[in-house]
């Protein structure tokens, strides 16, 4: 089943993957023998009993008790089989093992959020030691989203107002895509991010050293950073152009007019804010669709932000 499952599916990079890729395989192959069966009988009868004269007269047989039982209970039998199947692999995905290592998922639009032991939260990558069990414990800041990783063949809802689980055991280390697959807005195909399967001793490793700025690295560069790995250019620019939000460039000094007539200069304060309470100043013109970043970017992380928008002439 492994072959015949790499011919049209993702590469299978958990533990649950051969599992559910069986499944799939039979309920395929199934399907396609009865589907051919039926196809080559119906032709076989239309064949077989054409009216070929004039005094062909139709049978007075109306009903055959063994055939129709048979074909009643052989696919009872295979439904309730796959059910079975369904089943018991549907509770060994939704039970997760008591040693799981567990892992915060907060998904907004348009991004994932990866809360870890340690306190650090990294925007847009899922960090796992491979051969792990791996606990998400997953919520959602707005709308209904959806969090899928088909290497692992685990997909679950993200709700607001109440927490999901799935679980996974990843058996290769690199990397792999996660999807957003509940249509959640204007850039629901922008709801992109990326697990990144470590071995056991690189996964301490990260687990120690993120978090924070490398020490050699400037304030702006690591605001930069920050900029793209949580997901700020998928609604602002740094080239003036517009997009779901107002454009970085000559944003900093400038003074902005709000959806409530007010207005402000930008300076740090006002960036700040933006960022942590966004519907409490609205630029006109806009939609008041940022998420905050409340609990996912630390002080430092906007310090450095801010750095970066000065930046932007
Ligand atoms: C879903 C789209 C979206 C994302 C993602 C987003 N923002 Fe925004 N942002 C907006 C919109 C729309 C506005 C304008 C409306 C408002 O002020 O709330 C805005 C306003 C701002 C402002 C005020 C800008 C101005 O011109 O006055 C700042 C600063 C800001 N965002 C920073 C950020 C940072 C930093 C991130 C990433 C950590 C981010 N935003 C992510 C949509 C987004
Ligand atoms: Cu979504």
């Amino acid at each position: 089943m492994d072959k015949l499952g790499s011919l049209f599916l993702p590469p299978a990079k958990s533990t649950n993957a051969a599992d559910v890729d069986a499944l799939f395989g039979f309920i395929s192959i199934t399907s396609v023998i009865i589907f051919v069966g039926i196809l080559i009988a119906t032709i076989a009868f239309i064949i077989i009993y054409k009216r070929k004269s004039d005094n062909d007269v139709t049978s007075l047989n109306d009903h055959n008790t063994t055939l129709e039982i048979v074909w009643s209970i052989i696919p009872v039998f295979l439904i309730v089989y796959v059910f079975y199947w369904g089943f018991t692999d549907y509770l060994k995905l939704n039970i997760p093992p008591a040693n799981a290592y567990e892992v915060q998922v907060i998904g907004q639009k348009w991004n994932w959020a990866f809360k870890y032991n340690n306190g650090y939260t990294s925007p847009n990558e899922l960090h796992v030691p491979k051969g792990r069990p791996v606990k998400l414990v997953m919520q959602s800041r707005d709308v209904l989203h959806s969090f899928y990783i088909p290497d692992f063949r685990i997909k679950h809802d993200v709700i607001p107002n109440r927490y999901t689980t799935v679980w996974f055991e990843a058996i290769e280390s690199g990397e792999s895509v996660i999807f957003c697959t509940e249509y959640c807005g204007t850039s629901h195909s922008d709801m992109l991010a990326k697990v990144i399967v470590h071995e056991e001793e690189d996964f301490q490793k990260w687990l120690k050293e993120s978090g924070g700025r490398p020490a050699d690295m400037p304030l702006a560069d690591y605001g930069k950073m920050l900029y793209t790995k949580s997901g700020c250019q998928t609604c602002h620019s740094t080239d003036g152009s517009k997009l779901v939000g107002p454009s970085y460039k000559g944003l900093f000094g400038s003074k902005k007019t709000f959806t409530d007539g007010s207005s402000l200069v930008a300076d740090e304060t006002y960036i700040k804010s933006s960022i942590l309470n966004p519907s409490e100043h609205v630029v006109a013109g806009f939609a008041p669709v940022m998420p905050t970043y409340q609990g996912i970017l630390s002080n430092d992380d906007i310090d450095a932000i801010i750095e970066f928008i000065k930046e932007q002439k």
